[in-house]
């Protein structure tokens, strides 16, 4: 019974209908003005830099507590961009306020993969958001910078350390580095944000596996930007990879799964399912104290 004076919020859904919020993700996506076509592309980086923070060893980062909306999380360079994938999604928590930001980036992520010609993602809700930590006070639960991985680091074997160092942390094994990978197969680097500059296929919209298949049959010659970062380029110069990208041809094991899913794209759709959803639920954990929200909420899935 809601008491007198206390604002309601209008919701054009029943709170737990994610098919009503799914539908306007879809519907946000399309859009001319945007890059490629469409904004899918940006809110799968956004989801996977949320999941991305997660540390095994500590149980801190990853999506639960939608934490990339405070510092030191909000400002990391990793996260140049998303600000406008964030800002993006406001409209659908607006017409749907019951959803978290954390289930909303999440679900956002997983639904564009999908509507994108990708593999269904077996997404669960049940994320709570951190509330505002107080000003000038320094929240143990939002993950500090330097989690995520570092593009210049490559093409060589210091690139396959750093990428096993930075996944291993999290839980995640050589095949799912290889299979996350994969969805450079979508959208492009912006010299604004990341400072590299282009599309790593030439379909940037549409989940395949043609980043695997570029990635091993095309040639790539080091290319110098203007603003002197270093990146690779395909004979044309339409395409590019980055340092670490080609890390995944310097090792033997990466090597084997590269191969394996530029020949099998429905082998790549199945591991790439699997690994996106486990990437989603790192640190997830459901009201049990972990970013102090609602205490237990019934988990529906997978919903999609
Ligand atoms: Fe990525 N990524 N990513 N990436 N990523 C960039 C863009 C996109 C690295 C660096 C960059 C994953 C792994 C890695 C997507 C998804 C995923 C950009 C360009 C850089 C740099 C940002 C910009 O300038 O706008 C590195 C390094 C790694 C690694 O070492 C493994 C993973 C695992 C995923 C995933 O989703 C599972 C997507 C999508 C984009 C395109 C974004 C856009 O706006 O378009």
């Amino acid at each position: 019974v809601a008491a007198f004076g206390v604002a309601t919020v209008f919701s054009e859904s029943k709170a737990g209908d994610y098919e009503a919020v799914k539908k306007d993700i879809i519907d946000t996506l399309d859009d001319s003005d945007w890059d490629d076509g469409s904004w899918g592309p940006v809110l799968v980086r956004l989801a996977w830099h949320a999941s991305g923070t997660y540390e095994k060893k500590s149980k801190t980062g990853g999506s639960d507590g939608a934490t990339m909306r405070y510092a030191p999380e909000s400002t990391d360079g990793a996260n140049a961009g998303l600000d406008k994938a964030r800002a993006k999604l406001e409209a659908v928590k607006a017409k749907h306020p019951w959803i978290s930001y954390a289930d909303l980036w999440t679900l956002a992520g997983a639904t564009a993969i999908e509507a994108m010609g990708g593999p269904k993602i077996n997404w669960k809700p049940g994320r709570t958001d951190l509330p505002a930590p107080a000003p000038g006070v320094a929240s143990a639960k939002i993950p500090p910078n330097g989690r995520l991985p570092d593009a210049s680091k490559g093409p060589g074997v210091n690139g396959v350390d750093h990428l096993r160092f930075i996944f291993h942390k999290m839980g995640l094994d050589d095949r799912d580095i290889v299979a996350l990978s994969g969805a450079h197969a979508l959208g492009r680097c912006h010299p604004d944000r990341s400072g590299f500059d282009g599309p790593w296929t030439h379909s940037p919209i549409t989940f395949s596996n043609l980043y695997y298949v570029e990635l091993l049959e095309n040639f790539w010659i080091e290319k110098k930007l203007p603003n002197g970062v270093l990146q690779y380029r395909d004979p044309d110069d339409t395409i590019m990879m980055l340092p670490s990208d080609l890390a995944l041809l310097a090792d033997p094991v990466f090597k084997k799964w590269v191969v394996a899913y530029a020949r099998d794209e429905k082998l790549f759709f199945e591991d790439f399912s699997k690994s996106f959803g486990k990437l989603l639920e790192l640190g997830v954990t459901r009201g049990q104290a972990s970013s102090g929200g609602l205490s237990s909420i019934p988990i529906i899935g997978p919903l999609i």
